[in-house]
């Protein structure tokens, strides 16, 4: 799934037109490289993102979604707001992306009766204070529980488990230790039914295990990923996509799973 910021640019007087068009020309790069999902954000999900109303979200992200939408693009749009999440759902958008796992009054509801699908995200407190106290007795425990829980709600209020994905959220309300634990243990997140995604790409956790700024972050990116593949992750957010796909490509010639014949038990003969 590749990134797809859409956030007015401060250093040009384009506007809206001018983002619009750097987002869908952003997009046509990421798919030309094999992404097989664009997540569409109109807001800062960062630690101290500015937050925006509704109708600018929707300003921003509308114009590019329809746009993907009409080329066929599998859409997910990067969302906590239950107005944006039905627009977008209406436009054509097959996900939603939200990092606070329709918590928001109205958010299951818009998920439910659109028919779409979601992804529901683990964060501790909220983007605003998130990273200044993060604590766990077991952050591996304590995130499975909340994604379970937030799993029964999307199915009671009538969200199909099939249309369901669940995130750990990796750097949301957690220390690097906590996030290094997290990735250790992915494993035992396969076993909720749902298939699991995850964000890793260029965070602050890859910039302090590498002393890397974020515009250098492409191969502790690239590793993580495959990591979080390797203890089962099946969707992964990323900005690079073709070095991930490379990758990708190398780990699937190798893996088990996919080879069959190539993979009968070998063992080491004496001459
Ligand atoms: C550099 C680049 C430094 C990006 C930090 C960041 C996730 C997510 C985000 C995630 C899911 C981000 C919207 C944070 N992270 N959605 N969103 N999972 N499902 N930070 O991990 O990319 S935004």
């Amino acid at each position: 799934m590749g990134i797809i910021n859409v956030t007015p640019d401060s250093f040009s007087d384009g506007g809206l037109c001018a983002s619009t068009e750097s987002a869908l020309r952003h997009a046509a790069r990421l798919i030309e490289e094999g992404a097989d999902w664009l997540d569409i954000g109109g807001e800062s999900t960062r630690p101290g993102g500015i937050p925006v109303s509704a109708e600018e979200e929707l300003r921003r992200t509308m114009p590019v979604v329809e746009a993907l939408v009409s080329m066929n693009t599998l859409v997910s749009v990067d969302t906590s707001k239950p107005e944006v999440m039905r627009a977008a759902i209406k436009a054509g958008a097959a996900m939603i992306n939200d990092v606070n796992a329709l918590r928001a009054p109205g958010a299951l509801e818009a998920i439910a009766e659109g028919g779409a699908g979601a992804c529901l995200m683990h964060m501790q407190g909220d983007p605003r204070s998130m990273q200044a106290h993060p604590q766990y007795n077991d952050v591996v425990a304590e995130v499975k529980d909340f994604l379970r829980l937030r799993l029964n709600a999307a199915q009671a209020a009538g969200i199909l488990p099939e249309k369901l994905v669940i995130d750990p959220g990796f750097g949301f309300g957690k220390t690097l230790d906590h996030n290094v634990e997290l990735l250790r243990h992915l494993d035992c997140f396969t076993d909720m039914g749902v298939p699991v995604m995850v964000g890793l790409s260029r965070k602050s956790m890859l910039g302090k295990i590498t002393g890397n700024h974020v515009s250098d972050r492409v191969h502790a990116s690239v590793s993580a990923a495959l990591l979080a593949v390797a203890k089962g992750a099946r969707i992964l957010r990323v900005h690079d996509v073709k070095a991930t796909r490379d990758a990708l490509a190398v780990y699937n010639a190798v893996s088990k799973e996919t080879n069959g014949e190539e993979n009968a038990p070998r063992r080491n003969t004496q001459i």
